[in-house]
């Protein structure tokens, strides 16, 4: 395992050893895979879940994140996700963003056989608007709306809605937003192109998630399991450290680039 930070490269004062051979291993890989969390969209101005800051008016994700809340109380959990998404809207994606997209540009193999997939629990589209391509989204999309009633989706990008709880304009049932909440399955697809890209990739990232939330976080011993190296990048230890080759601990928006 190798740790960035005390030891930097001569040629690249920025640049730790495991960053150099983790950047060598990537250019060599077939396979690549990448699982990201909040941590990657921190330094765009967004919120994470856990850790200072991860509180709204005084309520955890756990107590908010659920259908018995919305059921209970909707215009309060409305009133949080209409705040969370004009923070989302105002948000710009960030050099670690921009790092996966280009990877993912970079990788495509002249032989058509290689093959980079983005794995993100975030909702806030920031991966999208760096310009990166067929990503699965695992705990869904915040711009979308889903019906209660007659479960129709549209796409919503109002950074403020104008009545909360907002309503469907076809049955008039309560819209809620088109994610996946604590106590919910992952939408079939998303979790099946996951464990497909975890079980054939030759490097699994796994940048800026706390690694708790299953099934997502499950995705990284899967990976690990079907031979896979890890390479985590994190500010933070993570639980998954101990079985990855490289870990580098950094701001991802910093690490990121450098293994470009
Ligand atoms: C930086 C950085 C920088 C900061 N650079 N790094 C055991 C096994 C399996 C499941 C369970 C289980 N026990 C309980 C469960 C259920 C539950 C669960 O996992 N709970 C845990 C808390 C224990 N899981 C579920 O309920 C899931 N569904 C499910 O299991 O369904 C089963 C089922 C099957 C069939 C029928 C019915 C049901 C659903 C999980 C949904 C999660 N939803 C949320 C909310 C989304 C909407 C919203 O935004 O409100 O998703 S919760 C929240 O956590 C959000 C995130 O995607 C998710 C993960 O968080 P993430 O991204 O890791 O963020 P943080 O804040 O935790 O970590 C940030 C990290 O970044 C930290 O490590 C920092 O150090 C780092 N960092 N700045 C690099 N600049
Ligand atoms: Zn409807």
């Amino acid at each position: 395992m190798h740790a960035i930070g005390s030891a930097p490269d001569a040629s690249d004062p920025g640049l730790a050893p495991g960053a150099k051979e983790l950047r060598s291993a990537l250019k060599e890989a077939r396979n690549v895979a990448a699982l990201t969390g909040a941590g990657i969209s921190a330094e765009s101005g967004v919120p994470t879940f856990r850790g200072a800051g991860g509180l709204w008016r005084n309520y955890s994700p756990e107590k908010l994140a659920t259908l018995e809340a919305f059921e209970a109380n909707p215009r309060l959990v409305w009133e949080w996700y209409d705040w969370l998404r004009g923070v989302m809207r105002e948000a710009q994606p960030n050099p670690g963003h921009q790092a996966l997209a280009e990877l993912a540009r970079r990788h495509a193999a002249p032989d058509g056989k290689g093959s980079f997939t983005l794995i993100t629990q975030n909702i806030d589209g920031l991966d999208d608007r760096a310009g990166s391509k067929n990503i699965v989204k695992l705990h869904g999309d915040i711009w979308i709306m889903r019906c209660m009633g007659c479960h129709r989706e549209e796409r919503d990008e109002r950074a403020r809605l104008e009545v909360l709880p907002p309503r469907c304009k076809k049955c008039g049932a309560l819209l809620r937003p088109g994610i996946v909440w604590f106590g919910e399955p992952l939408p079939a697809d998303e979790w099946e192109r996951g464990v497909e890209a975890a079980a054939s990739a030759d490097i699994f990232l796994v940048i800026g998630t706390s690694a708790t939330v299953y099934p997502a976080a499950g995705l990284a011993s899967i990976a690990r399991q079907s031979g896979a190296k890890l390479a985590i990048v994190n500010k933070e230890p993570t639980p998954v450290d101990d079985i990855a080759e490289w870990v580098l601990q950094g701001p991802s928006g910093e690490v990121l680039p450098r293994l470009l």
